[in-house]
């Protein structure tokens, strides 16, 4: 851990020449080389050292003869390889992570202790990126939460901030995580679908936990189809507590806010991309540090004081509350820089174990319900997935600080510990190791005063489940109100049971009636009157479920300016470059390959990436004989992997391109995903063809931009401002309105 000046919150521009993987360092990373292994230029060994002379045939009687039980080298590499697997987790299974840093600002001393929080620390860090649902195989691109944990290496010990993308959860305690986990995951009968909640017993679930609603509305918004890790918030959903050097403590909760913004792509697009490249989001992780475009985010609080806990018309201890950023703002700690990819994947991303209990001193925990219970379960599930209570000392998950305590044996035991005594107080090794005082760097829990009967209960102020819900849709703009509506639509229509959707109605119902009637349109049915309906099955067996009915949402939410992605919205203010932004250019042999030059230019300048999309790989040859390598034909890659495309000019190009579906079709879905288009000369001809009903302006449209002539200059100018606006959903409300 080095201190040096605090950083500035500004993208870092992409360097001209990437750093190796190897050249950049840390402490941790550093501690990892001592495992770090490259069999290049060694000989092949057994697991013993023991040197191999023919791993290509087993110990036979005879060549044809059956291979002898003797073999001890084919049995060594057989048993290693019949255990290789270890169970994926339970949730998250499907992650990607990697390496990078955190550095703190230098104002945050009034707010905690921490040490890695101080002006200008810098420590070591590991993030995990991940959806829930699905399997360790499953598609990038499902329609779901994202995880988003951070294992921060301090010279405290480790603090691992385990965070979703979405800043409250379905359920309000966690003695429910086993019942909403189940409804989620493929059904059991037949284990069908894989990696998504449209299904029967998902939304039979929902529809009978009202307290799941503003979650609903988080994961039917396009949150849950991000168009890249590296543009996601991600959010520690629980209020925890910062104590100071003063031993005070105040309430906070954490936020991740993406440099780059926060973008999303389309359901028809995200469904897409699952078939073309369902690696999608960790292919890009991953391309991106490699070039050196690191990704960066700064961590945030919004900050309660104590005396305020009860200020707030929801309770600070429910997960299924957000705190308004138009309410409490967030405060800047510092900025996160993901810099290095793994070296193997099952040694760091597979076995990484995150839990929300590793705390350090300056940081501890309210009695938020869920947030109690996760307190039990992270641990419990390392020990059946990783095998034993030593998975603290595997490379990854392995703290920087020392680790000294009477903690023995186990499976897998790699200390060594010496000496006779392994408990404490002692006196035969002098009582060592000894207890840190707080001045030491002792950890104390916060003295919270408590008191109560011994219940199981609900607090009755957890029990307004839609006004919030409501604020979240109040808050976002006609298109992503129509992309809810229409997610709505999809996941409801996969449900069989129409008693089901017809519960769901009622709920969407509490939240809006506009929100329901149009969900209802599209599912052919009305919505149904809630009257003498029980809405909230889940209360114990003696306890009388009316008082925990929740009224319909407050009328007068009014609206938060954090909630809404729009490309003006708070989120992306000010996030307007195009940086790491994938730009395909279509052109086949014949094309403008001079004016292809200039434009590439103009947009890797900006730190944006380019294809050259065409009928055949190799290199097309331009107008002029000169020839240009191709990156991908229309049958590899597709216009759904892209953020934009060009079309360029050159008669025989086009007049080629013209007649290729593919490329027609590669035009027309950037159009109906609403993405910025250009075209120069004759490209302009392939827009035409491209149109289909209800887009026959696409040449008037927003985010189109044209230019007869070249040069490109202007052309490109306008086309890289389209670019940094993302998204053009005026063109769908006006095509295809919800
Ligand atoms: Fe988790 N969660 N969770 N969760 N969670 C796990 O731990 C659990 C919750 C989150 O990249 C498991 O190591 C319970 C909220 C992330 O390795 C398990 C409850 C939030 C990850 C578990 C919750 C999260 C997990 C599965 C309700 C956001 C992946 C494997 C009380 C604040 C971490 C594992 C990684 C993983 C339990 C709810 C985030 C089973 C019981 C809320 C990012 O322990």
């Amino acid at each position: 851990m080095s201190k040096s000046k605090p950083t500035k919150p500004k993208p870092t521009p992409p360097p001209a020449t990437p750093t190796p993987r190897e050249a950049v360092r840390n402490a941790k990373l550093e501690d990892l080389d001592q495992n770090r292994e490259n069999g290049h230029g060694q000989f092949l060994t057994s697991n013993q050292g023991l040197r191999v002379n023919d791993d290509q045939n087993s110990l036979k009687a005879g060549d044809r003869g059956p291979t002898l039980l003797e073999d001890f080298l084919f049995r060594e590499k057989m048993t290693h390889f019949d255990h290789e697997r270890i169970p994926e987790r339970v949730v998250h299974a499907r992650g990607v992570a990697a390496h990078g840093y955190f550095e703190a600002y230098d104002n945050n001393a009034p707010l905690t202790r921490a040490a890695f929080l101080q002006p200008g620390v810098k420590t070591p860090l590991f993030t995990r990126f991940s959806t829930v649902a699905g399997s360790r195989g499953s598609t990038d691109l499902a329609r779901d939460v994202r995880g988003f944990a951070v294992k921060f290496y301090t010279e405290e010990g480790v603090f691992d901030l385990v965070g979703n993308n979405m800043p409250v959860f379905f359920i309000q305690d966690a003695i429910k995580f086993p019942d909403f986990v189940h409804a989620v995951k493929p059904e059991p009968h037949n284990e069908i679908p894989q990696a998504a909640s449209a299904h029967d017993t998902f939304w039979d679930f929902i529809s009978i936990t009202p307290e799941s609603m503003h979650m609903i509305m988080w994961v039917m918004s396009d949150r849950a189809i991000p168009r890249s890790l590296r543009m996601m918030e991600g959010f520690g959903v629980h209020t925890f507590r910062l104590i100071d050097a003063a031993g005070k403590s105040r309430f906070v909760k954490f936020h991740w806010k993406p440099l780059l913004g926060v973008h999303s792509v389309v359901w028809e697009e995200a469904q897409q991309i699952s078939g073309k490249d369902p690696d999608f989001h960790r292919r890009d992780l991953w391309n991106c540090i490699e070039m050196g475009a690191y990704p960066e985010w700064e961590l945030g609080v919004q900050v309660v004081e104590e005396e305020d806990e009860m200020k707030f018309d929801f309770d600070l201890l429910d997960p299924t509350k957000l705190i308004p950023e138009d309410l409490v703002p967030v405060q800047p700690l510092g900025k996160m820089v993901l810099n290095r990819n793994v070296d193997n994947y099952f040694a760091e991303t597979e076995q990484v174990a995150f839990h929300l209990g590793h705390v350090v001193p300056g940081i501890d925990f309210s009695n938020d319900p869920l947030l109690q219970g996760r307190l039990f379960s992270y641990t419990d599930t390392q020990l059946k997935r990783l095998g034993g209570p030593n998975f603290h000392e595997i490379p990854i998950n392995r703290s920087v600080a020392p680790i000294h305590n009477g903690q023995r044996d186990g499976h897998m035991r790699q200390a060594i510990n010496k000496g006779q005594t392994s408990y404490s107080p002692n006196l035969l090794n002098d009582n060592f190791p000894k207890q840190a005082t707080k001045a030491e760097g002792g950890f104390a829990s916060y003295p919270e005063r408590v008191e109560g009967h011994k219940v199981r209960a609900r607090s009755k102020s957890f029990g307004d489940h839609y006004s919030q819900a409501r604020l979240f849709w109040n808050s976002q703009t006609a298109a992503e109100q129509m992309h809810i509506v229409k997610a709505l639509r999809f996941e409801l229509g996969h449900v069989m049971q129409e008693s089901v959707r017809s519960r769901m109605l009622i709920l969407l119902a509490q939240v809006s009636d506009d929100l329901a009637a149009r969900v209802a349109e599209g599912l052919g049915m009305p919505v149904p009157s809630a009257e003498g309906v029980q809405l909230n099955l889940n209360v114990g067996a003696d306890t009388d479920p009316a008082p925990y009915q929740s009224g319909p949402a407050k009328a007068d939410t009014g609206r938060d300016s954090a909630l809404s992605m729009a490309a003006d919205a708070k989120a992306n203010a000010g996030k307007d470059g195009i940086k790491t932004r994938h730009v395909a250019i279509l052109a086949t042999d014949g094309a403008d390959v001079a004016a292809i030059a200039d434009l590439m230019k103009a947009l890797m300048d900006q730190g944006a990436q380019t294809a050259i999309v065409a009928t055949h790989l190799g290199a097309i040859k331009g107008e002029n004989g000169q020839q240009m390598l191709v990156n991908g034909t229309f049958q590899s890659t597709a216009s759904v992997l892209y953020d934009a495309v060009y079309v360029a000019g050159g008669a025989a190009s086009v007049a080629r391109l013209k007649t290729d579906a593919d490329a027609v079709r590669f035009v027309n879905e950037a159009y109906r995903h609403c993405k910025p288009i250009a075209a120069s000369a004759e490209g302009i001809e392939l827009l035409k063809a491209a149109a289909y009903p209800g887009a026959t302006d696409i040449l008037g449209a927003e985010g189109v931009v044209t230019s007869s002539e070249p040069p490109v200059a202007k052309l490109a100018t306008e086309f890289m401002a389209a670019i940094a606006q993302h998204r053009f959903w005026n063109r769908e409300l006006k095509a295809m309105p919800a």
